[in-house]
């Protein structure tokens, strides 16, 4: 499948997604939105497909935001109307059960800084520079960067970020918990489709399901989560991968997974 302004490949059991807008430095316009939405959604009815990378083509931006020449025109009523940006959350995020990694090289501004935080975790490379400068343009975040970005880097940098405008570098971004690791520009996508690779070859209810876990601790209190994790994890015990896991360690041999 070919798309308009994204790069689908698949390597092994890794899907690897490019945004492919570089002459606008990948800005998220509804093309972009469209294309995403199909791409996840072929990634995770795949049953060989266990894990994604999301990267940007070119080596300035991952997104350096939604894009401002779609937007600048479109009346207020129309943003309500269309409920603009919904689809982001609700079918990338929400639509996604497997894990995916977003891969940041270079700007992740505004709504890309806001997709990077919808992956289940941030690889960056040295150059990545992350920000919320929508309050430059006289708006504020609406993919997410009040929300997310708080939830992960906590209320002062947060309010830093969105009141300033500011970019934060690699360096502080992983300070800050918003991204899981920092590497060189040249060994980004190697170390990202590695990450994704070991997770592709994890037992995929297990994967779905830590995934699950982690999300509900950002999104309900320590007790009701606390239940959930017990829930999930009795469920894991279940399953044919659990017993062929614990088999496996005992044999001192790899396990063998299906998925059941
Ligand atoms: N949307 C559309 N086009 C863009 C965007 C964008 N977000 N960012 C860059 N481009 C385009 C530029 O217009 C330029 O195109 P052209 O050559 O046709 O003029 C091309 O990409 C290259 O960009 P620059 O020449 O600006 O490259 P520089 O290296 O000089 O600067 C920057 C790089 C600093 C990343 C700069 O491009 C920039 O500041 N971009 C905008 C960043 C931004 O503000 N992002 C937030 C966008 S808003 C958002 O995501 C949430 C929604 C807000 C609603 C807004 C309603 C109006």
């Amino acid at each position: 499948m070919s798309y308009e302004t994204i790069l689908v490949e698949k390597k092994d059991n890794v899907t690897l997604i490019t945004l492919n807008r570089p002459q606008a430095l990948n800005a998220l316009n509804s093309q972009v939105l469209a294309d995403l939405i199909d791409a996840f959604a072929a990634f995770e009815a795949d049953a060989t497909q266990g894990c994604a990378v999301l990267t940007g083509s070119g080596e300035k931006a991952f997104a350096a935001g939604a894009d401002i020449k779609e937007m600048s025109d479109k009346p207020s009523a129309e943003f309500y109307s269309q409920d603009f940006f919904a689809g982001w959350t609700s079918h990338v995020v929400k639509a996604t059960r497997k894990p995916w990694i977003a891969a940041v090289n270079g700007f992740a501004l505004g709504g890309g800084c806001e997709l990077a935080m919808m992956a289940d975790f941030i690889i960056a490379s040295e150059n990545a520079k992350f920000g919320q400068p929508e309050i430059k343009l006289g708006v504020a975040p609406g993919m997410g960067g009040s929300q997310r970005l708080t939830r992960a880097v906590g209320k002062s940098k947060a309010m830093d970020m969105c009141l300033t405008g500011r970019m934060m570098d690699a360096a502080e971004a992983e300070r800050s918990g918003l991204v899981s690791r920092v590497v060189p520009l040249d060994q980004l996508l190697d170390e990202a489709l590695k990450a994704a690779s070991a997770i592709a070859g994890m037992p995929p209810l297990a994967a779905m399901m830590n995934k699950e876990m982690v999300n509900i601790a950002f999104e309900t209190t320590l007790d009701a989560g606390l239940v959930m994790e017990r829930r999930m994890f009795q469920v894991l015990t279940a399953t044919e991968d659990k017993a062929e896991g614990m088999a496996a360690f005992v044999e001192k041999r790899p396990g063998v997974w299906k998925g059941k």
